[in-house]
């Protein structure tokens, strides 16, 4: 799966060998070899652009690690931003309401029919469903035998009405009749139709309507590249659909529709298909995606060892100066510059049970801390690392250096003075024990 990817990223990588650390130059020289990479991939050109761009960003933010080597580094954030632009976390299929009604839509021979029968399997046998299939493409009569084997293969039934043209009848005649029998669980297959085809698009909305289903999927050939892409969003723009279905991952795929998909139409990938059987299917794990893709699980997991000890001696260290009443500006601004690197502070705050909502009017930025910044960056290092010296002639310089005032500045070395005498103390009594920094 993915190989030429695969291979191409490592490649790229090798360029950072024998370099002691990431700078501007070889960064740049790295990405843009990661930039091709993926464009050979058939990704979306603004995708891997904007992809390259976050890596530069992240690399060039990181704290230097003594443990580990640039290019170990830069595999670790490559690897993490794939997983991210593949939706970061996996995403469960919506089957709350009984019955769960689930439909299929997607170009002709992308793989719907199989995937419903895959799906039906998957959700009988791990989710202990009681699941009803339901032919809906009408204009074949040999889709509606497709359909029927495969039921008789998993053991599911197939509700079929051979003489009746209607898909909006058969698929609410088929939810009837699944609420009388006990299914919980009732997955429609439908004709495989071209967005650009009016009426075959009018027909499934018009299904939609009828039958209100808690999970539209969209099934896409992973082998169409970024032609899949395209399709997604002409049908999400018609259906507003709740996942994506990647069949044929089992082919020579280059990955592309894979990795586009999400940044694309904003839906998360729910399933992949890797073959004609009934079992070949896996529910998407972007995390595990991206670990195929680089094929380099082991030098992830050592970077982020090597990230947790950094962070648990940086804590320590902190912990030391704190309790000698060393605790100095350079110490603040580090961890300043930590809080911003965890994201927006309004989400960070939102996520503190019971301030969400008394916060959510509030003008909370990113730019609290500018000025904090400016003042602490406009004193000299030996300031920073003895406020003591701060007379009043420093400030005043400080304050015009930072383009703040007088005021703003006492008011933050006076702040700073109280956090740190705090900091001592409850060091002192919770028997010196630091709350571990995470990045
Ligand atoms: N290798 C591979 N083949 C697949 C996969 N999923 C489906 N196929 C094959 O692709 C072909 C088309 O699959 P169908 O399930 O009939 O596709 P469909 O979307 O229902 O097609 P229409 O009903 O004609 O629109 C069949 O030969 C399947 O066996 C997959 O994940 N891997
Ligand atoms: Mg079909």
């Amino acid at each position: 799966m993915f190989e030429s990817l695969s291979n191409r990223l490592e490649r790229s990588f090798k360029i950072l060998k024998g370099e002691g650390k990431i700078t501007e130059i070889n960064v740049a020289e790295t990405l843009k070899d990661v930039r091709r990479a993926l464009l050979d991939a058939d990704v979306n050109y603004k995708t891997a652009k904007q992809f390259t761009e976050t890596v530069k960003e992240k690399a060039l933010g990181q704290n230097v690690l003594t443990a580990v080597k640039p290019e170990q580094l830069m595999v670790k954030i490559v690897h993490d931003e794939l997983a991210s632009l593949m939706g970061g976390t996996a995403t469960d299929i919506n089957l709350k309401s009984s019955p769960a009604i689930i439909l299929m839509s997607g170009l002709q021979g992308s793989g719907k029919t199989t995937f419903s029968g895959k799906l039906a399997k998957l959700l009988k046998s791990k989710r202990g469903k009681n699941p009803l299939l339901v032919a809906g493409d009408v204009y074949r009569p040999a889709a509606i035998e497709q359909l029927k084997i495969l039921g008789t293969q998993i053991e599911v039934p197939v509700y079929s009405e051979d003489d009746n043209k209607n898909p909006v009848q058969i698929a609410l005649n088929a939810i009837k009749l699944a609420k009388q029998n006990g299914h919980d669980l009732v997955i429609i297959d439908t004709a495989g139709r071209l967005a650009i085809d009016e009426e075959m698009m009018k027909e499934i909305t018009a299904i939609k309507d009828a039958v209100k289903p808690d999970e539209i999927l969209f099934v896409v050939d992973s082998m169409t590249g970024q032609d899949a892409v395209n399709t997604a969003k002409e049908f999400n723009d018609r259906l507003n659909f709740d996942g994506v279905v990647l069949t044929k991952l089992d082919g020579d795929t280059r990955g592309g529709a894979a990795l586009s998909i999400r940044s694309v139409v904003d839906k998360p990938i729910k399933f992949v298909g890797t073959g004609e059987k009934m079992d070949a299917l896996d529910v998407f794990h972007p995390e595990r995606m991206a670990d195929r893709i680089l094929g380099m699980g082991d030098i992830v997991s050592l970077v982020e060892r090597a990230q947790e000890q950094y962070d648990e001696e940086e804590a320590r260290r902190l912990q030391k100066k704190i309790a000698k009443n060393q605790f100095d500006f350079n110490d603040f601004i580090g961890q300043i510059q930590q809080i911003k690197k965890m994201g927006n502070l309004k989400d960070l705050a939102s996520m503190i049970p019971g301030v969400g909502k008394a916060i959510k009017d509030l003008d909370i930025d990113d730019d609290a801390f500018k000025s904090i910044e400016a003042i602490i960056y406009s004193m000299t290092p030996k300031e920073r690392s003895a406020p003591e010296i701060l007379n009043g002639s420093r400030r005043q310089r400080i304050a015009k250096g930072s383009g703040t005032s007088i005021q703003e500045v006492n008011k933050l070395i006076k702040q700073f003075d109280e956090t740190r005498k705090m900091m001592k103390m409850m060091t002192q009594m919770k028997g010196g024990k630091m709350p571990k920094m995470r990045r």
